[in-house]
Order: C-alpha cells, then structure tokens, then sequence
C-alpha cells in the first residue's frame, strides 16, 4: 500500500493506492466512499479487497472535507468533490502502468461516479455506484435532506442534521449546488456496462432508486440483496461477491 496526496483546487486529497501481489502494470479501479464516510470503512475497504483479489489496482480517494483530506466538512459541496474527482482522473491519467479505468463509489460517491462517468464516457471501462444516493438532487429541489425538511426556495445559511446524524452542519451552498445537478443526464450519456449494488432495506437511499437508475441506464446489471442496509452490514459477502462476479465477467 502506498499513501500519499493528491493536489485539488488548492487543497490535498488523501489518497491510498493498493495493488494485487506481484503487480507491474493493468487496471485501475478509483474507489470513493460517501457521505460523512472514508477510505476505511468496512464496506470500502471489502469492495478494494476484492478487487485487488481478482488483479485490479486500486485508488481510494477521500474527498473535499472528509477522511484525511483537506477542507471543512460544513463546506463540501457536490461541486467540490466533482472537482476534486475530474482532478484525481486526470492524475491516474498520467499513470503509465495504468492499462483500464474503472470507477466505484458508494452512496454519494456513487452519485459522484454516476456525474463523473457522465461527463467522461470515453474513459470508462465500467462503473460501480454502490447504493448510489442520486436522489439528493430531486430532495435538494423538493426541500428534505436527511430526513430535516427545508424551504427549497430559502435556502438556510446551514443545516444542523441533529443528533442522528451526528450534529453535522451542512452549509446552504451544500444544497443550492445540489439542486442544479440532474444526474438522469450524465446516467445518459454513460453507455458502458454499469454494476448497482442495493440492499432493500437500505434506510438512506431508497430501493427505488437503484431500480430507476438500471432502466436509465443502456448496460447495467441491479444486484437487489434482500435484508440489506445502506452499508451492506449483514451481506457484505453478496456485494463483494456482486463485484467479483460482475469484474470477471467482463473480461
Ligand atoms: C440524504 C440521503 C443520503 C443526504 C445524503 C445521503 C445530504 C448520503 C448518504 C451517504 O453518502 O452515505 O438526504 O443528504
């Protein structure tokens, strides 16, 4: 394993890169964890596993206000950690040993690696949004982010997610970018085959989603685990077999 930092728009990125036994030279995968997470989340740390496993390389990243890296948690935006993205590609772009690029986030990084594969088709060979949480967008516009109802229209200067969330406070620009993001466009532009890994029972990001994003989607392969929560904490084995199987699959 190799730990390091990436620069961003003035700010460092922690990153880790961990790569399969003996490996000189092959695919890529950028692994981005979600919202309030990071790189060492069991279900992050499960899904790089067994991808190093089955000889692809990988990069976890933490983004703008999270984990090791630079920024205030208060002033993440979707905008920042799109940045923050289309910069860390641009990084793995100059990677010679790099053979494929692949893309996997969870939650809102899965949202994030839907924009980023949107905007970057070409360089995709195929994506993973785990349990993506693409709806903060419409619920942006709609006035209720985690649960605490707002006025779409007034936006508040911060938003104090209370107890269950931790006293996290999100700050107003979080959901005014928020709202002009319309992820249906960037799943459109994406054509390359795309694995959804959801469980049922997930209680941040509804099952539907993960249902309307694999009609939208021109490729894409839905694993529904039954039982399952947001971070995968009773079937952790079936996500990480999903991915093998899917990675495997491919070639
Ligand atoms: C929300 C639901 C889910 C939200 C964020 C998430 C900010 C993200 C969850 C995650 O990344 O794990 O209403 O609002």
């Amino acid at each position: 394993m190799k730990e390091f930092y990436i620069p961003s728009d003035g700010i460092r990125l922690h990153a880790k890169l961990d790569t399969p036994e003996g490996f000189t030279k092959g695919p890529l995968v950028l692994l981005i964890h979600g919202f309030t997470g990071h790189m060492e989340e069991e279900h992050i740390v499960a899904a790089q596993q067994v991808m190093n496993e089955i000889g692809y390389a990988v990069l976890r990243v933490e983004m703008y206000g999270h984990g090791g890296s630079e920024g205030a948690f208060k002033d993440h935006t979707l905008y920042k950690w799109i940045g923050n993205a289309l910069d860390v590609v641009e990084y793995v772009k100059t990677l010679d040993w790099v053979t494929d690029l692949y893309l996997c986030g969870h939650s809102q990084g899965g949202l994030l690696v839907m924009m980023i594969a949107g905007m970057r088709p070409d360089d995709f060979k195929a994506v993973i949004p785990l349990a993506p949480a693409w709806m903060i967008p419409e619920k942006a516009r709609t006035g209720e982010l985690l649960g605490i109802p707002f006025d779409p229209l007034h936006i508040p200067e911060e938003l104090d997610t209370g107890e269950i969330n931790g006293n996290l406070v999100l700050g107003g620009n979080y959901i005014r970018t928020a709202q002009t993001l319309h992820p249906e466009d960037e799943i459109a532009r994406y054509r390359g085959p795309v694995l959804i890994v959801q469980g049922d029972e997930d209680e941040a990001v509804p099952l539907e989603y993960a249902e309307k994003a694999a009609k939208l989607y021109e490729n894409c392969r839905l694993i529904i685990i039954p039982g399952d929560s947001h971070c995968y904490d009773h079937h952790l084995d079936v996500m990480v077999d999903a991915i093998r199987n899917f990675l495997n699959g491919l070639q």
